[in-house]
Parts: structure tokens; C-alpha cells; sequence
């Protein structure tokens, strides 16, 4: 079984290859070069749709896409499904999260929550209507003072997810990746989708 995942997005793609891998390892997750539509939905769903489909109908594949963000309760959710463009055109991953360490400061605990939001769009081709799969996960956290951590990508060294021991409290930029894999916004998203790849 094969399932093409729509990213231009390399650590996205070695987050779902293990993800997957976990649950479903007869699933093979193959990398997709095709043609990048233009993601100008304005919602995560809208936008994994986008990319899911356009993915499906180039490849005949079964595709799978993400759209997702960091959404700051003190901004309104914001970034949201700006995150890879917060600081501008270039998708500059530190740039991003210095603007919005920028627009935190004078912010204190408790109003630093945060979520990571990860929505799946899953698109098989030829099955009209019941083809198109729709799942979000939510990680709650909240955004440190300052970065750490050289693990991850985009947000991850600001983002300190809930649950951790308030003595031992770290970024996702100092998380292992199958530590980050086994509790993030995109495993939790996935592991809605598992009953539905029972179709492929
Ligand atoms: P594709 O559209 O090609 O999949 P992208 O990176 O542009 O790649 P999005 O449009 O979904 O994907 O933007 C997601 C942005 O949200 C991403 O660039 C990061 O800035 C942020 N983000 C999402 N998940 C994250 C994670 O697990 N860790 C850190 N930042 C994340």
C-alpha cells in the first residue's frame, strides 16, 4: 500500500514516515514533487484539502496532507494558518518566531497558552464523496520567553507542551523526534485517521 503525502515540507515528511510506521507499517508514505497549488483557503481544513487533492489527482494516489500552525490564545489564534509565513513571503522559520516572540513580550504566565494545530485532509481518488477525510489534532502548551533547543522545525524551540514535570520543563526544540512524534499535534491527528486507511 502506498499513500502519497502532499508536503514540500521535509520534516514533515520524516515526522509522518515514523508516525505512520507505528501504527500502520504496511503503509509506504512516498514523498510528492508535483505541482504546489495555491494554499488560499482560510481555514487548516480548507488548505489540507487544497493540497490533498491536487496530490491525489496528479498522482492517482491516496493522499494524505497537513496544514497546520501555532495558534496563540492572546493574539486571537493567530499565527494560525499564517504560521509558515508569520514574518513574511519567505517562510524564514527563526524570523517567524522572533516576530512573535516580539509580540509576547510583555506578556507574563498564565497568558502565554498556546496550541500546535494539525488538521489531515485524506483524499482517495475515485471514491466521490466518501473519498475526502478530515481530522485534526490539537497539542495545548504554551510559548516560552526565549528559544532552545536545535530540535524540530518552524516553532518548535519556543513551544513548552502541557503535562511535562514543573521542574523538568522543556521545548520541543529539546525533545527527541520520536519523543516529539509520539505526542504532537500531527500523531494526535493521525491517530483519528487510523480507522479510516482500513479503506486503502
Ligand atoms: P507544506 O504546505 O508543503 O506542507 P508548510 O511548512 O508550508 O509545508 P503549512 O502551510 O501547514 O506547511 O505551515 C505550517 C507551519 O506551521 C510550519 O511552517 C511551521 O511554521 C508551523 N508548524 C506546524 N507544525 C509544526 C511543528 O510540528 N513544529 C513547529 N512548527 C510547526
Amino acid at each position: 500500500r502506498q499513500i502519497v503525502l502532499a508536503t514540500h515540507n521535509p520534516h514533515k515528511v520524516e515526522e509522518f514516515q515514523a508516525i505512520v510506521a507505528a501504527t500502520r507499517p504496511d503503509v509506504e508514505v512516498v514523498g510528492y514533487d508535483g505541482p504546489e497549488p495555491v494554499e488560499d483557503g482560510v481555514t487548516f481544513a480548507e488548505n489540507a484539502l487544497i493540497k490533498a487533492r491536487a496530490a491525489a489527482l496528479h498522482t492517482g494516489l491516496p493522499a494524505l496532507a497537513d496544514d497546520s500552525g501555532i495558534c496563540v490564545d492572546v493574539l486571537g489564534g493567530a499565527p494560525g494558518v499564517f504560521s509558515a509565513y508569520w514574518a513574511g513571503h519567505a517562510k524564514d522559520a527563526v524570523a517567524n518566531l522572533n516576530l512573535l516572540l516580539d509580540q509576547l513580550s510583555d506578556i507574563r504566565d498564565p497568558h502565554r497558552t498556546a496550541q500546535f494545530v494539525s488538521t489531515i485532509a485524506l483524499v482517495i481518488p475515485g471514491e466521490v464523496e466518501t473519498g475526502e477525510h478530515v481530522v485534526t489534532g490539537v497539542w495545548p502548551g504554551r510559548l516560552a520567553e526565549a528559544a532552545s533547543g536545535g530540535g524540530g522545525f518552524g516553532y518548535d524551540p519556543i513551544f513548552i507542551p502541557d503535562g511535562q514535570p514543573a521542574d523538568a520543563e522543556r521545548t520541543i526544540g529539546e525533545w527527541g523526534a520520536s519523543e516529539k512524534n509520539a505526542a504532537s499535534h500531527r500523531s494526535r491527528a493521525f491517530a483519528s485517521l487510523v480507522p479510516l486507511l482500513t479503506a486503502l
